[in-house]
């Protein structure tokens, strides 16, 4: 019969432009070029797209995958002023910038980008499906899948809502407080609030959490900004870095605890996968020693009661349903050390998703092997797609 043809977005403006070319590229040559074929659309540095020709089988590398659009052949700074991302592309400086570029590669603004998608998913269009694999502002927090929903076009993972909420720990701690979900202490302020009120805050953190304590900017998927403050001083020092990267910051009690990880994968009724656990030799599980070092060690299943792994794997799927979740997320949890007491530390719409990642490790470990996981996630997004389609947007008027 017809393959399924899926629109595979990778790259992005994101700190993690890198880890998701490299997950775009472990993607394709996972798929079953029998069953499907691939459209690649790469968005740069500077947030411009490139789409280009249909894949039949997977490239064989990295370079590859930039479309022509590589530092090395067409410099990031000199289409910077030119794709800004707001859409205003103007068209002669842009011609200047293309020559390096093979034929076939089409580039263009975000503008003609959602155009381009939106052509591409209608009737009779080129895709059947869409596969973001984008992070941090743009890609998790909800814009590009507006962007698809607008298209109407079915894409994989969480939706709008999902990920935005999951992209902000301080509405996503609010959603799972709402459900009876254990959380470790925290409080919250904008920077309004802080310059307005720091000694309040001071005082709230100091009595409720004490220290040590982590500060975090509300938003983005990595660490990146996150420290640990161990007296008042450094507290403050973390509050204006963390203010740096959002306008809103979370502080966190420090518990000591082991880190546990479990995968969930469906729509209306998903399913949690075995349970793992993270190990770092790092002080906390940070960028440095997740991305750069190497030094944080997987173990799954992790080695740890089995009515805990139960209450781990309800909990994550309560934790998918509270925040709206659909297709995958991976929920990581802190099991405390002193008395074993389970708190949900977050819930990731967007994993690490190399088949050597926590996620589909976890999966693998449960039957589920990396191949099928996209076959899964591919009929989540169109099974999802289908559902709503039933709903009446007319604004309704008598039955
Ligand atoms: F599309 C999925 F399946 F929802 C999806 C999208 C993105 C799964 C995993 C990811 N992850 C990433 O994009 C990344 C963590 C590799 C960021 Cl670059």
């Amino acid at each position: 019969g017809e393959k399924v043809r899926v629109g595979l977005v990778y790259g992005g403006r994101s700190g993690e432009h890198e880890v998701s070319l490299q997950t775009a590229l472990a993607v394709m040559k996972a798929f079953d070029y029998g069953k499907y074929e691939i459209q690649p659309f790469y968005i740069s540095k500077s947030g411009e797209w490139r789409s280009g020709e249909t894949l039949l089988a997977a490239p064989s590398d990295l370079a590859a995958l930039r479309l022509g659009g590589g530092d090395a052949i067409v410099g990031t700074d000199a289409l910077m002023p030119v794709f800004s991302g707001s859409g205003l592309e103007p068209e002669a400086a842009a011609d200047a910038t293309i020559s390096a570029v093979p034929a076939e590669v089409k580039i263009s603004s975000v503008t003609s980008a959602v155009n381009s998608v939106a052509n591409a998913a209608g009737e009779g269009g080129a895709l059947d499906v869409v596969f973001p694999l984008l992070h941090g502002t743009f890609g998790e927090d909800g814009t590009i899948q507006g962007l698809f929903e607008m298209a109407n076009i079915p894409y994989v993972g969480a939706g709008v809502l999902a990920s935005a909420v999951g992209m902000d720990k301080i509405t996503m701690k609010k959603v799972f407080a709402q459900d009876g979900l254990p959380q470790c202490i925290y409080r919250y302020f904008n920077r309004t609030q802080w310059e307005k009120d720091e000694s309040y805050y001071i005082m709230e953190i100091e009595t409720a959490l004490g220290y040590p304590c982590f500060i975090k900017p509300a938003n983005l998927g990595s660490s990146v900004g996150i420290s640990k403050a161990r007296n008042r001083e450094e507290l403050i020092a973390a509050v204006e870095y963390a203010l740096r990267f959002d306008r809103k910051v979370i502080v966190e009690e420090f518990v000591d605890a082991r880190e546990i990880e479990v995968s969930v994968l469906g729509n209306d009724e998903p399913r949690a996968s075995v349970v793992g656990e993270i190990t770092s030799s790092s002080e906390f599980y940070d960028y440095k020693a997740k991305y750069v070092d190497g030094k944080s060690m997987m173990h799954i299943p992790a080695n740890i009661p089995a009515e805990v792994s139960e209450s781990v794997r309800e909990m994550a799927i309560r934790a998918f349903q509270a925040i709206d979740g659909s297709g995958l997320s991976r929920v990581d949890f802190f099991l405390r050390k002193e008395d074993g007491q389970l708190f949900i530390n977050e819930v990731n719409t967007m994993p690490g998703f190399t088949p050597y990642s926590m996620y589909p490790l976890m999966w693998k470990e449960s039957g589920v092997p990396y191949t099928e996981l996209l076959d899964t996630l591919i009929a989540l997004a169109i099974s999802r797609h289908a559902e709503k389609q039933r709903i009446d947007y007319s604004g309704g008027g008598p039955a």
